[in-house]
This record gives structure tokens, sequence and C-alpha cells, in this order.
């Protein structure tokens, strides 16, 4: 059969643009961490929506699984076919509209970088509010589906936030666009939200309407260090309510020591737990970030950066992070949502689990404090198999006891699917599978994510 599918695929989008070459779709079935391996029976690549519409329907009509690929940036194997899945992948949808200044807005296909929407927007005086490390790599269209937040969310908000209108090819290859230009599309259900967060389960995305914002003239950041982790959590809740704020991370010293070794520089802060906080505004940000850091007590330990190399070298210990992590073997990752008072309690248990379960592991907590989103990542972490499975029920447990969400911004994917039950009740769960089966009854698109 899959000859077949391959043959009418290639008449649908193009000879180049299908293989079915093995090392091409091992490549392409590997998660980012270097963890978990899928497998694939073709890659497929549109070229415009029509296109992906086409490979829906085709798919679907010989029910064949399709797992949707953006950048492959996903840290819960969300794109990891499990199902020797056609692979269809956004990368040729990289339009990028004219940039609309009065009414801040612009238009782009999924598989547009978020680097490259940021320059587009910076070229008109704008700038895009989600901005995250793997930028170069990580497409619009994923983002969206995973609803991701980054470091800037703090004071832009999370995808869901930027997000004006929706182009979307449904699984049957309808194609649904909620693209009002009205600035408050108010008419009927909000359906583009659906697809929002919903990590490729409800279709495809192709094209989003962005919100733009005006980009701040002056900027100052500042590192700051802690004995205690109770400290920074307390410190980050009076920062965060800064009319200026613009990023608020957390970051763990183990985590920082290796990055600043990987990049051959020193950590210009001890503690055992750090923060970077960036203000922002349209005149010079020096002396209010010296105001906000002597009034949360900081003022004596921070090390401050204005100038944009200074503030580079502090952005660029936190941005090495998920790098660094690896360099002792594919990490295990949690991406959790906490109650801020539960964040120190979190970090102590979470510590102790993970000494019960691979002793030599090194547990790196980082993240989004003002959110309470947090990367909890082992390094050197050897365990495989039923004791990986062991190690996640107790962790995913934990999560829970703390009034936590099991999954934030990098979604459920593959690797958290058996686990939403911890965070949702089966009256919610049941309404997600009826929507699920509205849209895409034979589960044809993303069949390993989300729903065990
Ligand atoms: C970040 O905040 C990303 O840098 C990746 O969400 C986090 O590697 C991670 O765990
Ligand atoms: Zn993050």
């Amino acid at each position: 059969m899959i000859d077949d599918v391959v043959r009418r695929l290639t008449a649908a989008v193009g000879n180049q643009h299908v293989s079915t070459d093995a090392d091409v779709l091992r490549g392409r079935s590997i998660d980012h961490t270097g963890r978990y391996q899928g497998s694939a029976s073709a890659l497929v690549r549109p070229g415009s929506t029509g296109e992906v519409a086409e490979v829906l329907r085709l798919c679907r009509e010989v029910r064949l699984p399709v797992t949707v690929q953006g950048g492959r940036t996903s840290l819960v194997a969300g794109t990891v076919p499990e199902h020797a899945d056609v692979l269809l992948s956004t990368e040729r949808l990289t339009a990028i509209g004219e940039v609309d200044v009065a009414d801040r807005r612009v238009t782009a296909g999924a598989g547009v970088t978020a680097s490259d929407l940021q320059r587009a927007a910076v070229a008109a005086g704008l700038l895009f509010g989600v901005d995250l490390a793997s930028r170069d790599t990580a497409t619009i269209g994923g983002m969206a589906s995973t609803n991701a937040g980054g470091l800037r969310t703090v004071r832009y908000g999370n995808m869901a936030e930027q997000i004006l209108g929706l182009e979307i090819v449904l699984p049957d290859g309808t194609v649904l666009r909620r693209q009002s230009r009205v600035r408050r599309d108010n008419t009927g259900y909000d359906l583009g939200a659906l697809f929002v967060g919903a990590e490729g389960t409800l279709g495809v995305i192709t094209a989003l309407d962005l919100r733009l914002h005006p980009a701040p003239a002056h900027r100052a950041t500042a590192l700051c260090g802690f004995t205690e982790l109770g400290e920074l959590v307390s410190a980050a809740q009076t920062l965060r309510d800064l009319d200026s704020i613009a990023a608020l991370e957390l970051l763990d010293a183990r985590g920082c020591t290796v990055a600043a070794e990987h990049l051959g520089t020193h950590l210009p802060v001890s503690g055992a737990w750090l923060l970077l906080v960036e203000v922002a505004g349209d005149d010079d940000q020096t002396e209010r970030l010296a105001d906000a850091l002597t009034r949360a007590g900081l003022a004596e330990t921070a090390v401050v950066g204005i100038d944009a190399n200074a503030r580079q070298r502090l952005w660029k210990v936190r941005e090495a992070q998920t790098e660094v992590l690896g360099v002792f073997g594919p990490p295990l990752k949690f991406d959790v949502a906490l109650p801020l008072s539960e964040v120190a309690g979190f970090a102590a248990k979470a510590t102790a689990v993970v000494a019960r379960h691979s002793p030599a592991a090194i547990p790196v907590l980082f993240g989004h404090i003002a959110e309470g989103n947090l990367h909890f990542n082992l390094m050197r972490c050897d365990v495989q198999g039923a004791a990986e499975r062991a190690l996640q029920e107790s962790m995913m447990a934990l999560i829970a006891g703390c009034g936590g969400n099991v999954s934030s911004e990098h979604g459920v994917g593959s690797r958290k699917r058996d686990f939403v039950g911890l965070s949702r009740d089966d009256a919610d769960i049941a309404a997600m599978r009826a929507v699920k089966e509205t849209f895409d009854p034979h589960r044809i698109v993303n069949r390993a994510v989300l729903f065990a």
C-alpha cells in the first residue's frame, strides 16, 4: 500500500518533496534530546495550504497516521512517530507577509522560525512577543501548537496572546480560516483557540496572524545570586509586578556552572540559585532597575548589564541551558507548572526522588519563575525502560501532589500522555476526547500525542 501512497503523495507535492530514504526517515524520527526514536514510512513537504489539504485527504482515505513536524524542537517527543507515520513537514510554509505597522500585525506561514519572524518585526520597528532559546529552529506553527511561552512571557504572555487569526487544515482536508481583520473577533465559538495548545491533534496549522508589539528603546539586565530558593521566589514575586518587567528567569548554579564552562566564561555571581531580571521601556532603565533591586534587597549582590554586550553575556548563560544539559548524554526532562508557593518544596522533594531512582543523576531546575513554569532536568540520568518509567511516575505524582500540572509550555507530547489524568479530571478528558473525535475520528493526525 505504501508504494501507492507515496506515488500519490508525489503527485500532490512533487518528486523532490517526498522521501522514503531510510536515513532521512530515521533522522526525522528521533526526538530533540536523542533519547526517543520512532519510525516513519515517508516524509512529505507540502509547499502550500492546498498541498497540506491534499496530503491529509489522502492519508485519511487510506487511514495512514500523520505526524506533523515543524522545527522538531519538542522536548516531550511530540514529533516522534510511533505508527510508521507519514511525516508532514511544514518547512516549506515560510512566507512572511508585509508587516502591518498601523495595526501591529503580520501574517506568516507555520514553518517560519521564531528568528525569521522576529527579524521581520524588528525591520518594521516592532517586536514579536514570544522568544525562546531555540528561536533559530522552532517554528511559529509548532509554538502555537504547544502554546509556547519562553523568555518573555512575564511581559507579553504565551503564544495564545499573540495569535489574532489562524489558518488550519482539518484532518479531512477542509481548510478553516479564522483570519478576521477586526480588532475584536467575537462571533461564535473561539474556534481558533481550540487549536492553540492542541499539539497538532486536531489539524495542521498552516498560517498565523500574529500580534506585534512596540519595541522598547532601552533595556537593563541583572543577575542576582541566592542561597535559598524560597528567597529567590519571594524576590521574583515582587519583581514580576514592575510595569517595566521584561524577563524573570530562574537559574540553577549547577546548570550555570556547566554553561559557563561550555561558554569559556565565569559566573559573575555566587549562590546556589540565580535570578535573571530584565526591565525594558522607552526611557533609560538604569535607575529603574537599581531601584527595583534595592527594594527587593538585591542591590548588594546583583551584577548589572546595561549595554548590549554586557546584557548578552548574562543572557548567554541562560540560553545555553538546554544545550549543555546534554553534555553527559540525553537528559531526562520534566516541564512543569507549579504554584509559586510550592516551588522550593518541590525542588527539595524532586531532588530526593531522583536520588532514590538515579543516584548518579544531576538535577537542574530552571525556567520562567514569574509563571511558575519550570524545567526540571536530569543530567547524566542513565535509567531506561522500566526504571525510567518508575522515576517518571514518582515525579508525576510529586508534581500533582504539589498542586502542579504535569505539563506546561512544552506540552504533553507522547512522553506524558499517560499522566494527563493527574492534571485533568475524567469529565475534562472526556470533553477533550469528544473534540478529538469530532475533528479526527480516525485518529490520523499526531496519534502518539496527548491521548493514551
Ligand atoms: C527553555 O526555557 C526551554 O529554555 C527549554 O523551554 C527548557 O531544556 C529545557 O528543559
Ligand atoms: Zn521554557
